[in-house]
């Protein structure tokens, strides 16, 4: 079986679907979408049909009848490759354990990356606000709750001495700091983090740089 993942180079939530595709040598293909161009290819009528909330990811998945199911929600669609593509186990067998690797996922996919999101943003510069500003404070914020929050979970990875979902969560998140001008030497742990995260050759491949409609 063959995936589709509709997704945009710089997306962080696409990127965190891509590392877990690649851990797990799942065979799929990039359809990209355009959030900038024209004002962003999501708010089209082919998008919204995939995803109303006019966002990326999406994953399309065979329904083997010719036609696709569609999964939205980077989180979702991780479970679901887990659940189906059990190894690398990108959740910790330990309930407490899992349990953590959740949370540091949440600060960033509930708590951070929503704060900071293009539509948000444009909102901001809308009603006259400075977005870089907002984009870096509300970054901050979350990465040092969960730098704080992982002490006495982490190992070599966020969790543990093994990557989980929240290592997939964190590396997207950092890229997006030092976007934004984030000062990343109180984060020093997280830092390290990444650095080894960026050794393994599923996460080398994810990078946005890598993928079709980059622009670098
Ligand atoms: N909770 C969603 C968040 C998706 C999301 O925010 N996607 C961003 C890119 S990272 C997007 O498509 N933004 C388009 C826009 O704001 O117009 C997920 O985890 O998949």
């Amino acid at each position: 079986m063959s995936v589709t993942l509709y997704a945009y180079w710089r997306s962080s939530a696409s990127w965190r679907v891509r590392i877990g595709l690649h851990l797990k040598g799942v065979p799929h293909r990039i359809e990209p979408v355009h959030l900038v161009r024209d004002g962003g290819e999501q708010h089209g009528e082919a998008h919204r049909a995939r995803n109303p909330m006019a966002q990326v990811p999406v994953l399309a998945v065979p329904d083997g009848a010719g036609g696709v199911h569609l999964l939205t929600q980077s989180m979702a669609i991780l479970d679901w490759l887990d659940a189906t593509w059990p190894t690398p186990a990108l959740y910790p067998a330990d309930p407490w354990e899992r349990a953590r690797a959740i949370e540091l996922a949440e600060i960033v996919n509930a708590g951070t990356q929503p704060l900071q999101n293009l539509g948000i943003l444009q909102a901001i510069e809308g009603l006259g606000g400075d977005k870089l500003a907002w984009g870096r404070d509300v970054i901050a914020k979350g990465l040092a709750a969960v730098q704080a929050r992982a002490q006495g979970a982490s190992g070599a990875f966020l969790v543990g001495d093994a990557v989980s979902v929240a290592d997939l969560c964190l590396v997207p998140q950092l890229y997006n700091a030092r976007r934004f001008g984030v000062d990343l030497q109180p984060l020093s742990a997280l830092v390290e983090i990444e650095a080894r995260c960026a050794e393994i050759p599923a996460f080398k491949a994810a990078h946005p740089d890598l993928q079709p409609d980059a622009q670098v």
